[in-house]
């Protein structure tokens, strides 16, 4: 008898399905809808809505709704066993809110499966469009809360991060501000995630700890919702937030919609959904405390397991809750690839295995040379007006140009990272650039510690049915553990893994010096 359990990732432009076989330990099933392709009557760009200022950024709740109802129909067209799945959990895009009137909770109760989900929800929103994490226009309501929280030690403290504008928190303090009569008629606010998981439990679904975490609102040791944060946000805050649950908690049978529409098993439990990024933790394997992946993408992120809640007093790092009840940290470099691609291209470098040629050509430490890559704003360290800085580095080397770019990048994790007190074992890394086997290297060496390949495809949408299965089993009355219950659905690459080379990490811990120098008088 198989145990099917189905994981589902509404992203910035797409949801994935990903169904699991925990008595084979395999995936069995995937598949994605992307939004601007499939659902092109929103139109939206790369699943978000053209408006005129760039700093705003909404996507429509009802496209998301609608591509649930495809993607079950895709599943059922494709011949999945709808009714072996034994519970369902899912995760989203993080700090996005979907506002909803008084007609929500009947609404979720009655879903009919004549009529699609877009039918449905009808006349169920106060706010037409959910703001989501790429929206930048909220720095005076950051300003704003964080000055009645008493600054940004305090803010980050209380709960995981400093104001930001993308957070909810922030976010719902600018619909109050600019809407007001619309906030007073709003009954309920979710996000993204718990927006899908009521779907799913026809009923307004808690907030995880993990997203929880995410909107300037949540205590994050205690797991309650702020007082305090609520009321320096918005009048009437707390009887608009549904209550918190635990990553993973049942919800109880999943709505008859999805039974009679679609054959799930009127018996499959709807389960509490969480944020991208703590899904993603779990799909990556990294249950243990410690463990620690870095993603090069367009932005680089660092992340990985935190057992004790430990918070970062410059306000630059967050901390989220984790499905396996820890803490998921995670801190967000903005100048990833897109710094990389600038270099390569400034210097007519053709590919990736040219400019990892360039970084063979070069000693470890450069000699000194430092470049500061803030093509753009950056996250991690703030830095509000973008500009690149080189300090004993001649602009006309460009080898020279390609290690700088990316000792910098590395000293600059390793730097913004001390907060977390979690010195890795080793690090996986994934995205795109993890490829080049030169940057991996320097990786090693400045981070001290093994560096391997991990691909997942779809990594969250596999950790919510990891999610899944994991509520099920502890709602069955069982103890499952983490990583016994993870293994052997990611590994990393064999073959893949590359150790530091111990002079080269005894440059780079004199490097690190100069480099925080060489940030301090750049800020
Ligand atoms: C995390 C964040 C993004 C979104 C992307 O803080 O804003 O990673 O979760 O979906």
């Amino acid at each position: 008898m198989p145990k099917l359990f189905l994981g589902l990732d509404s992203s910035t432009q797409s949801l994935s399905a990903v169904v699991i076989d925990l008595g084979s330990r395999r995936t069995i099933y995937e598949k994605s809808v992307n939004f601007d392709r499939a659902l092109p009557h929103y139109r939206t760009k790369n699943g978000v809505l053209p408006l005129r200022d760039p700093l705003v950024k909404h996507s429509p709740p009802l496209m998301w709704a609608e591509a649930l109802d495809l993607i079950f129909a895709g599943m059922k067209k494709d011949g999945v066993a709808l009714g072996d799945i034994l519970a369902v959990s899912g995760c989203g895009q993080q700090h996005g809110s979907v506002y909803f009137n008084d007609r929500i909770g009947p609404a979720l109760e009655l879903l009919d499966p004549k009529r699609s989900l877009v039918e449905n929800l009808r006349g169920v929103f106060a706010r037409k469009t959910a703001p989501i994490w790429m929206d930048a226009s909220t720095s005076a309501e950051c300003a704003e809360i964080r000055k009645k929280l008493g600054g940004i030690k305090y803010t980050a403290s209380r709960t995981g991060s400093d104001t930001f504008e993308r957070f909810t928190g922030p976010q719902i303090r600018k619909f109050f501000k600019t809407e007001p009569e619309a906030y007073a008629k709003t009954s309920s606010i979710a996000l993204v995630s718990s927006f899908l998981a009521s779907l799913l439990a026809g009923r307004v679904a808690p907030i995880d700890y993990g997203d929880g975490a995410g909107m300037n609102l949540m205590d994050i040791r205690k797991k309650v919702w702020d007082m305090d944060a609520l009321k320096a946000t918005a009048p009437s805050l707390k009887k608009k937030l549904p209550p918190l649950a635990a990553p993973g908690q049942d919800l109880g049978p999943v709505s008859r919609y999805f039974v009679d529409k679609y054959g799930l098993n009127p018996e499959a439990r709807a389960t509490a959904w969480t944020g991208d990024n703590p899904a993603s933790v779990i799909g990556l394997g990294l249950v243990k405390p410690g463990q620690v992946a870095v993603s090069l993408g367009t932005s680089d992120t660092f992340f990985g397991s935190m057992e004790q809640c430990r918070t970062d007093e410059t306000g630059e790092g967050h901390v989220f809750g984790s499905p396996t009840g820890q803490y998921v940290t995670l801190i967000c470099f903005k100048n990833g690839s897109l710094a990389r691609e600038k270099v390569r291209e400034l210097y007519g470098i053709a590919d990736w295995p040219a400019f990892g040629e360039r970084l063979r050509q070069t000693p470890p430490g450069n000699h000194g040379g430092i470049l500061l890559p803030w093509f753009e704003a950056e996250i991690v360290p703030r830095v509000n007006r973008p500009g690149i800085r080189r300090f004993d580095l001649d602009s006309a080397d460009a080898a020279a140009n390609c290690r700088a770019v990316f000792e910098a990048q590395m000293l600059s994790m390793r730097l913004h990272s001390q907060w977390m007190k979690v010195a890795p074992e080793k690090i996986l890394a994934t995205g795109g650039a993890s490829s080049n086997e030169a940057l991996l290297q320097v990786m090693a060496d400045v981070m001290h510690c093994r560096v391997q390949r991990i691909e997942v495809s779809k990594s969250a949408a596999l950790g919510a049915a990891l999610q899944a299965a994991h509520g099920w089993l502890t709602a069955a009355g069982k103890s499952p553990r983490w990583d016994k219950l993870v293994a052997g659905f990611s590994a990393p690459i064999p073959g893949s893994e590359i150790r530091p080379n111990p002079k080269a990490s005894r440059v780079y811990d004199q490097l690190l010096e100069k480099y925080a120098d060489c940030e301090r008088e750049a800020l």
